[in-house]
């Protein structure tokens, strides 16, 4: 049943309209039309690149939270610090129950709380960016948004600016027009900052993806994502030959030693260069922001260097965990998968002028040997990436498929032409 499930959903996916076009005209987006980003259906062309609204300044910022009553009356606002486990645990429990599903809603992202820590709380990380909304008399957190520091280069330009993520209300509370409100209330609070621009990415079509990125999917243990059908009956091919098409490496191509503070200035040089391909690249300031991105933690991040016979780091790759629950009748959760997400990664032969050392050859054998990580050593069932960075470059070859998913990225308060490729940005779903 559920096979069959997945193949109508699938159906349904390659009739709908392109990944990037709205469901509805630029008039309807009654909330997106008043906020400063590109329209659709509107020529911009004759903008250029930079902030799209310059009139404000930080004594235009009401000192006074945005009304909620307006909206639901008996709930307000509160400030979490995720420092704190208590606090921690009810961010967690709000997400693990309501946040994002897949278009069947047969599958959600169970970030585990290690991970939330993480994503939530970098260095720079104001006190007050992580809002929630809470009943007055319960005091049962019902809605989140959260704010992160972020230094962006757009096509060479640095953008001081903030990510946003983990938008979540609870189920029972949709569709009351609450998802307006914690965005203006993420505004304000950011902008008393001084801080006018933001990178979020979602997985619906809004105004307007400055790109728009794929899902890859390269199964590790096949069995089991059958058995729960998050891969469907391979027509005309039998099992046996699905299992042997994904069969994974046991040794690793290449030596890895963990990444530690040790490497850091190697790989800080490293990641630079390489980035430098890319349109759109997060850049690390300080040592203390690039260190809480890229050490290892246990069950959220893997990072590893490589290094030449002179001690010399040549290669920097990382992928995250984030486990999905696989949801039966009534919402129940009947299974766990342990998906690991490819994250950043550079690599000299990106700069090299060697011919020997091609950049798409180099990256095989450490997509390969993360699969093996992945796989034998952190029992993960799946390995994700984007069509981001450069993975064109061993997409197809290592097996990974075309998924049914899309993220796209956006910017607010900030125009730019369309970016096809070259993003460096990850976000962390
Ligand atoms: S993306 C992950 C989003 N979360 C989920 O998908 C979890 C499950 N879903 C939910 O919790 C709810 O369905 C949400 C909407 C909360 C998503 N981003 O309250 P409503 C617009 C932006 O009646 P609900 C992530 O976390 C929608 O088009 N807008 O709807 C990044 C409509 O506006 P318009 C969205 O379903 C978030 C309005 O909201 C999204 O009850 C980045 C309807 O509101 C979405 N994902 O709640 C946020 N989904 O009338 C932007 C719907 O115009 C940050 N909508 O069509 C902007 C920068 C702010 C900081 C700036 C600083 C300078």
């Amino acid at each position: 049943e559920q096979h069959d499930e997945l193949k109508k959903n699938h159906e349904e996916y390659l009739n709908r309209k392109g990944p990037d076009e709205p469901s509805k005209t630029m008039e309807e987006f009654l909330f997106w039309k008043t906020q400063p980003v590109p329209q659709f259906g509107k020529e911009q062309i004759a903008l250029k690149q930079g902030p799209i609204d310059t009139t404000k300044n930080v004594a235009d910022i009401s000192r006074e939270p945005v009304n909620l009553s307006r909206n639901i009356e008996g709930f307000e606002w509160c400030t979490l610090d995720s420092s704190d486990d208590a606090q921690l645990e009810e961010i967690y429990t709000l997400l693990n129950e309501n946040y994002v599903e897949d278009l069947s809603s047969t599958m959600r992202f169970d970030y585990s709380k290690e991970f939330l820590r993480w994503a939530i709380s970098p260095p720079g990380t104001k006190d007050d960016w992580q809002v929630g909304i809470r009943a007055i008399v319960s005091k049962k957190l019902v809605a989140f948004i959260s704010a992160v520091p972020l230094h962006l280069k757009i096509n060479n330009a640095e953008v001081n600016s903030v990510e946003i993520n983990f938008l979540c209300v609870h189920k029972k509370l949709r569709s009351k027009r609450l998802a307006p409100v914690l965005i203006k209330e993420i505004t304000r609070r950011v902008n008393l900052y001084d801080i006018w621009q933001a990178l979020y990415t979602a997985g619906v079509v809004l105004p307007k993806p400055i790109t728009t990125t794929r899902y890859t999917h390269r199964p590790l243990n096949w069995n089991k994502l059958y058995d729960v059908g998050f891969v469907a009956d391979p027509e005309g091919v039998s099992e046996e030959t699905m299992k042997s098409k994904y069969v994974v490496n046991k040794k690793q191509n290449l030596k890895y030693v963990p990444f530690s503070e040790e490497y850091y200035e190697e790989t800080a040089i490293l990641f630079e260069q390489h980035h430098q391909r890319y349109k759109l690249q997060h850049i690390f300031k300080t040592k203390e922001e690039f260190l809480h991105q890229f050490l290892p933690r246990k069950n959220v991040l893997r990072s590893f260097v490589t290094l030449n016979d002179e001690g010399k780091v040549t290669d920097f790759i990382s992928y995250y965990i984030l486990p999905f629950n696989v949801l039966g009748d009534e919402d129940k959760v009947v299974e766990n998968l342990k998906v690991a997400y490819l994250f950043h990664y550079c690599s000299d032969c990106a700069t090299t002028l060697d011919e020997d050392r091609s950049l798409s050859a180099r990256l095989r054998l450490l997509i390969q040997d993360m699969l093996t990580d992945a796989y034998y050593g952190e029992k993960c069932d799946l390995f994700n990436c984007l069509t981001t960075q450069d993975n064109g470059l061993f997409i197809e070859k290592e097996n990974f498929g075309m998924g049914s998913g899309f993220l796209n990225f956006y910017l607010f308060n900030y125009f730019t032409e369309k970016i096809n490729g070259g993003v460096s940005k990850i976000t962390k779903d």
